[in-house]
């Protein structure tokens, strides 16, 4: 095995490469692009664009030193069989109709150019992409037995965004019994006081939920 200690709060975060799995979260157009999702919730995705640069860096990290990476996708079905009517009755009520027509075909549909993740960030041959129709990346998928499978217990999570799918996520892990590690400046949330109050959330009381730290701490730590 091989051990790494990250600098994290509330104290440091110990994991092994071979039991560890980096986590991108809905790196999607619709959240990161003009026209997606997003942006038609009423948000700014200046915050959503700027973690891409951050999080190519841990990629390559993550990619070079052989961590398994796993990708999700928040999004339904084109017929909409699996989108809950409350979901759907509230997004249209903010002018975010799921299943309507956008600059990059229809919003957070399975197959369509907004669902897909940036380029930046495109998901390689032989790591996952878990399609998931919530906010969190365990429900209705095959997300835990896949970690599973592969003996993970620890997951270094990234992307957005951070108050809705990212902490959703973080939750559902932690009551799995995976030790998750968030990554500050590689999470968004559009307002950054769900940024700052999301981070608080997951490290107070000794790790609540988990730990975060920046990327440059996990970085410094990978190239030893
Ligand atoms: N609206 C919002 O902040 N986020 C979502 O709806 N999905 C994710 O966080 N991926």
């Amino acid at each position: 095995m091989t051990k790494y200690l990250v600098d994290a709060k509330p104290y440091g975060y110990e994991f092994d490469l071979e039991r560890t799995a980096l986590v991108i979260i809905d790196m999607q157009r619709d959240f990161c692009a003009p026209g997606g999702f997003g942006e038609k919730l009423g948000n700014d995705i200046t915050p959503t664009r700027s973690i891409i640069e951050p999080l190519r860096k841990v990629l390559d990290a993550a990619r070079e030193k052989g961590m398994f990476v796993i990708h999700t996708r928040e999004g339904h079905r084109p017929d909409l069989s699996d989108c809950p009517p409350s979901k759907l009755n509230r997004g249209k009520r903010q002018g975010a109709g799921i299943g309507d027509m956008g600059p990059m075909g229809r919003i957070l549909i399975r197959g369509e150019y907004g669902h897909d993740i940036v380029d930046e960030l495109k998901p390689m041959e032989g790591e996952p992409i878990i399609d998931k129709p919530g906010k969190g990346a365990f429900y209705q998928t095959d997300l835990e037995v896949i970690l599973q499978n592969r003996g993970i217990t620890h997951l270094i999570v990234t992307g957005v965004t951070t108050h809705v799918c990212v902490q959703t996520t973080i939750r559902e892990a932690n009551d799995r019994g995976f030790d998750c590690l968030m990554l500050e400046d590689c999470t968004a949330a559009f307002d950054p006081r769900d940024q700052e109050a999301s981070i608080r959330m997951i490290n107070q009381q000794g790790g609540i939920f988990g730990w975060t730290a920046m990327s440059k701490n996990l970085l410094e730590e990978l190239v030893k």
